[in-house]
């Protein structure tokens, strides 16, 4: 197939293209290096350097024989995804094309407006990049399982049917994020339901949890394939900010209460769930949703689980609860449906100690270049 990677550059998006160009797929990549530029207006860095998108793609050819296209630009220019739309003609486009970060989200207004515009206009050219240019190609969309925020009744899997004064009929499951970023995959589910309806595009819009790890199928042994892995408040994500504190000796910064709960998953499976997904696509006028997690886990839960497994490796991990920045329910139900993904034959890498060593053990390489300061930058939501 030929497939159309939004976001190509980025953590998910450079491990998709090449799992992607493994599996026979013509692969071409978009970004607008829009992560790199924000990590460097907020003066933080991944834990390694990353090549830029030219030189990943030659080590890829060198690498495999394999290639994989890359164009830089930006998605909310009209005039650039139609003519890479136009030009290509997609099967599938898998769109990671989004300002990722929640904390970034609620930093002020410049970047609560750059991460409205960015996340909803790259969403509304993609829509109509597809309905003029290629109207079969199967939208797979990345949101986020944050869409739901934290209900105290069970989370379905995208849609609920409501009963009403004795009639019943089938709705998107009511949302209400925790942030703006998350508020802004809220929003493209909208769009993209409407168009579905409307113009009978085909979608699937993939509710995904945090994700950890670096090493995938096609990178294992090329550390100069790996993605970015950030550690910093902003862009970091919680186990892999607790990974590298236990490395570093850095208290494992548990925000408030810590029984904040979500569901996680390996980066092997976000690769595995986006190849499910386009193997199978959705029908037109379908808006499938599946929510992409494996496993549930607390705050708290994964900074026991990273003590204690990097106790055993001879680090010296200690826990901190601090403040909380964020405005959040500490302690909440989190019982939410995801066979859909199983259904089409997802078998799920769960997190055990020796998964988690591995991680630890690849951290542990870059010991020297982690620099504390990153790890809190005081951003708060109120
Ligand atoms: N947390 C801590 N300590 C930390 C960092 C985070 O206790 O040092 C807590 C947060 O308060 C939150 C939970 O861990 O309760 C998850 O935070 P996170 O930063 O790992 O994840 P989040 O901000 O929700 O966003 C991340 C990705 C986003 C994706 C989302 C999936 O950045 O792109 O959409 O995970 S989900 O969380 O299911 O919405």
């Amino acid at each position: 197939m030929k497939i159309l990677i939004l976001g190509g550059d980025g953590f998910l998006g450079w491990p998709t293209a090449m799992h992607l160009s493994q599996a026979g797929h013509e692969v071409l990549i978009v970004d607008n290096y829009l992560r790199r530029r924000l990590c460097l207006e907020q003066s933080v860095s991944p834990l390694f350097p990353v090549p830029d998108l030219g030189r990943r793609v030659q080590l890829w050819r060198e690498i495999t024989g394999l290639s994989i296209e890359a164009r830089i630009g930006d998605l909310s220019d009209w005039s650039f995804i139609s003519s890479v739309m136009q030009g290509f003609v997609p099967d599938a486009l898998v769109h990671y094309a989004e300002q990722p970060a929640a904390p970034y989200s609620m930093l002020n207004r410049h970047a609560a407006a750059l991460t409205l515009q960015n996340n909803l206009m790259a969403t509304l050219n993609v829509i109509y990049g597809v309905r003029e240019f290629a109207p079969a190609c199967h939208i797979v969309k990345l949101g986020t399982m944050g869409e739901y925020g934290t209900p105290n009744i069970d989370i379905e899997e995208g849609w609920l049917e409501i009963e009403h004064k004795g009639r019943t009929d089938k709705f998107l499951y009511p949302r209400q994020a925790g942030s703006l970023y998350h508020t802004t995959k809220i929003m493209d589910t909208d769009m993209l339901w409407l168009y579905a309806r409307v113009w009978k595009i085909r979608v699937t819009d993939l509710m995904q949890g945090p994700v950890y790890g670096l090493e995938t199928y096609e990178n294992a042994g090329h550390e100069e394939l790996y993605s970015f892995l950030n550690y910093d408040e902003i862009f970091g994500t919680v186990l892999n900010r607790f990974i590298v504190q236990a490395v570093a000796g850095y208290p494992l910064t548990v925000y408030g209460a810590g029984g904040q709960t979500r569901g996680f998953l390996n980066i092997k499976d976000t690769l595995n769930c986006i190849e499910l997904a386009i193997r199978t696509p959705a029908e037109p006028g379908q808006l499938r949703i599946f929510n992409q997690f494996t496993e549930t886990f607390s705050v708290n839960g994964l900074a026991d689980k990273v003590a204690s497994v990097g106790r055993q490796m001879g680090l010296s991990v200690e826990i901190k609860s601090i403040a909380n920045p964020r405005k959040e329910a500490e302690d909440h139900r989190y019982i939410a449906a995801h066979t859909g993904l199983l259904d089409l034959g997802l078998e799920p890498h769960v997190l055990t100690d020796e998964r988690l060593a591995d991680i630890i053990r690849l951290v542990m390489r870059y010991k020297d270049r982690i620099d504390p300061n990153q790890f809190l930058r005081n951003i708060k939501w109120a």
